[in-house]
């Protein structure tokens, strides 16, 4: 006799051997600190992975992006080659130090190679960016990338990210192509490194949507680092095995909270 087993068993068993479509995945570029006192070290270590955040996990492969670099004064620096591959639980991830010569605002971005999403059939694009102040010259942190040299969609910040504490609500528009993007969903998740347990599976990520500008706010709760990630269709289909699958692009936003003493 043949067994068989409900689908909902199935199903679930796909979930965990994929990667659970409730638990959301971000792209992430984290740096040791992203406002950079006079007294701080001028040299800051940055990582660039492809994870679960708050859950901590599982790791998810993260092959040599296809841009890694940062703009500062709307000048473009190719950070590409500096990346150095660290296996996370058998899975790349990549790690960086880069050396502030004089206070500005430094956004750094990635554009990540195509991520091929076997239990959503689509590939997973997350270009990403944080930004972090150097030596308090506050200037830079509003402007959009997308020219020259960046990334075709993104967040621009309304808060300014570098100075924001816990309860503080974030703003963010959400941009494709320089144009405010209305109507998108916004995935937010805190790094938690699976250190705090969600209450229910849905509380993991959270989910705001952009107004008619693009425009989104969320008050975080908790210090530490929240990704912001606005998911919206890539414009043409890449071919996995022969066929054309879709693309989902994610702008991603890394912005720190600090705690209040
Ligand atoms: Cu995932």
């Amino acid at each position: 006799m043949k067994r068989r087993f409900p689908a909902s068993i199935l199903a679930f068993v796909a979930a965990v051997l994929f990667c659970a479509p409730a638990a959301a995945h971000f792209a992430m570029i984290i740096p040791s600190k992203d406002a950079v006192d006079k007294d701080d070290p001028k040299e800051i270590k940055l990582l660039v992975q492809f994870t679960h955040p708050f859950e901590g996990g599982p790791q998810m492969q993260m092959d040599k992006p296809k841009k890694f670099g940062v703009i500062s004064d709307g000048v473009v620096t190719d950070l590409l080659g500096t990346l150095q591959e660290k296996k996370v639980d058998g899975k790349s991830t990549w790690e960086t130090t880069y050396k502030i010569r004089k206070p500005a605002d430094y956004i750094f971005f990635v554009e990540p190679a195509p991520y091929w999403e076997p239990a959503e059939e689509k590939f997973i694009v997350h270009f990403t960016k944080v930004i972090v102040d150097a030596l308090a010259a506050k200037e830079g942190w509003d402007k959009p990338i997308a020219s020259p040299g960046g990334i075709p969609v993104e967040i621009v910040p309304r808060s300014r990210p570098y100075s924001l504490y816990a309860g503080n609500v974030f703003t963010g528009q959400v941009l494709k192509d320089g144009k405010p993007v209305a109507d998108a969903e916004v995935e937010v998740e805190w790094w938690g490194k699976g250190k705090t347990k969600a209450p229910t599976s849905t509380h993991v990520a959270q989910v705001v949507k952009t107004d008619g500008n693009g425009v989104f706010s969320y008050g975080m709760p908790k210090a530490g680092w929240w990704g912001f990630s606005a998911l919206l269709e890539g414009p043409e289909p890449i071919k996995h095995e022969g066929q054309d699958k879709k693309v989902e692009m994610g702008a991603v936003l890394w912005v720190h909270a600090y705690p209040m003493e």
